[in-house]
């Protein structure tokens, strides 16, 4: 056989399977998974390496203003060479619809920011604006452009939707068989505590998790999850941040539902303490940093995979006037951009906390990394995965390297990091994109514009049986034919 690359004597690990063999790509795909495999054009030796499927970013905010007007600081091309520096070869951030604007523009302008992504990506669309345009015309266009998730907010009064509004937009992605991720957060409870404690003068930093209680995902998530099993739609919960939430999630998928749930490193390695500190505005997300108590769940969660997506939430906001500071120096909670930056660190704070301490396998690693990711999107098995006729997207780590975190060892366009002075062990030492060498040896070696846009399939029901409602079935309510 004829390789363009070869990968030596690693570990190979998939979400199933952990073994020893060399990989033989040819033409961008894996080819051969053996023993003893020849040489190719290019060998790349991974003695006591782990050969692992690059890892998919489904949770980031790339070059995205915020509904009050900020951007990211991160564009794609930043943000795309940050994600790989942390073991990703593709990744899924957000197009934003905001109040009057057209699904179709956003979708325009997001696909020409994206032309400068060094690795392969897509697009989740946030609704905020279901018109009927938008639900007869648009989201069934943007569909079959290969956008087949989407995300509505349940808070924030800019971008909420309103519960009969969720209601139609989970039947029309069920009919396409797109998935609806959800922002689960009781929008009045939350202003209700924003204004008392404004009222209070408890404006500092740290007052930010006060407002945003745990009882409000509780309900959120509560709520939506009904909803979305009144109609039998699948729905992704994303950043889980309390026990209660993703025992709902557990709970429905244990019922047969499609109802599944994400969690973020920033829920188990920083607390509301930090919130505490003199640059507080750094830790300010939503939902926001709880406790201890909180970690030691999530961790549960992951291990027993309720929680089944692992993702950075990079809403990358500089602790600058363009950023955090947008309101001053010493902005009211209120006023500070929700967010905190991750992409290069997401990876890496799992092989190093959770694979190398023990926590999970390897395996629940590159399940929670990579392979959940590709087949709750409808990118399985072209990524992913470790398996003859898949892309060639591969991240070889070196699981005894140590180093400790800084924002100047980081590729985003931060300045700050909040993982700063972490001390973690396991990183990706080269990342394979489609067969090429993308970064060896914190070398880049990829261009703006190498990155291809991925359409996706529809969501996949094998193995979930949602149920229908009597109201909702003809022969039960009267004949009526709601669906
Ligand atoms: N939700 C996110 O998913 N990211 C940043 C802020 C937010 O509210
Ligand atoms: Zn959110
Ligand atoms: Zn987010």
């Amino acid at each position: 056989m004829d390789f363009d690359l070869v990968i030596r004597g690693g570990t190979v690990a998939t979400a199933s399977d952990t073994f020893a063999a060399d990989v033989g790509v040819s033409g961008g795909v894996v080819t051969a998974i053996a023993r003893g495999l020849p040489d190719g054009r290019t060998t790349l030796d991974a003695t006591d390496r782990l050969v692992l499927p690059g890892a998919i970013e489904s949770h980031c905010h790339i070059e995205q203003e915020s509904a009050t007007g900020a951007m990211t600081s991160d564009d794609y091309e930043s943000g795309s060479i940050s994600a790989l520096f942390g073991g990703n070869t593709s990744f899924i951030p957000f197009a934003a619809q905001h109040r009057g604007q057209s699904v179709r523009g956003t979708l325009e302008t997001y696909h020409e920011r994206a032309r400068k992504s060094v690795i392969d990506y897509s697009f989740h669309l946030i609704v905020s604006d279901p018109t009927e345009q938008v639900l007869a015309e648009e989201l069934p266009e943007a569909f079959e452009g290969g956008i087949t998730s989407f995300k509505v907010f349940l808070t924030y009064d800019k971008l909420i939707v309103s519960d009969e509004a969720l209601l139609d937009i989970l039947v029309t992605a069920r009919k396409h068989g797109a998935l609806t991720m959800t922002h689960a957060e009781n929008n009045a409870l939350i202003k209700w505590m924003v204004s008392r404690l404004v009222a209070g003068g408890y404006t500092a930093p740290k007052f930010h998790a006060v407002s945003h209680p745990g009882a409000a995902e509780a309900e959120a998530i509560s709520r939506a999850t009904r909803l979305a099993n009144f109609v039998g739609a699948p729905l992704l919960i994303v950043h889980v941040s309390t026990d209660e939430g993703a025992n709902i999630v557990a709970d429905a998928r244990r019922s047969g539902h499609p109802i599944f749930g994400e969690t973020c490193p920033q829920y188990l390695f920083l607390t509301r303490d930090d919130l505490d500190r003199p640059d507080g505005a750094k830790y300010c997300c939503s939902p926001p940093l709880r406790d201890e108590a909180l970690q030691r769940d999530l961790w549960r969660h992951l291990q027993a995979g309720s929680l089944m997506l692992w993702s950075s939430d990079h809403a990358p906001y500089r602790y600058d006037e363009t950023g955090k500071l947008s309101a001053g120096p010493n902005p009211p909670f209120n006023k500070i951009a929700n967010g905190m930056p991750g992409i290069e660190l997401r990876a890496p704070l799992l092989m190093s906390e959770g694979v190398l301490k023990g926590r999970i396998t390897l395996n629940q690693f590159v399940a929670l990394t990579a392979t959940n990711a590709a087949k709750l999107f409808g990118i399985h098995p072209q990524k992913g995965t470790i398996a003859v006729g898949s892309d060639a997207d591969v991240a070889i780590w070196n699981p005894s390297e140590t180093r400790t975190v800084t924002q100047a060892g980081m590729h985003d366009a931060m300045d700050y990091t909040p993982f700063e002075g972490m001390s973690l062990t396991g990183w990706p030492e080269t990342v394979i994109c489609r067969g090429e060498v993308a970064m060896a040896g914190g070398v880049l070696h990829r261009k703006p514009g190498d990155g291809a846009f991925m359409k996706r399939a529809p969501f996949d029901f094998t193995g979930y049986s949602p149920s229908t409602p009597p109201e909702l079935d003809p022969a039960t309510a009267f004949g009526a034919s709601l669906l």
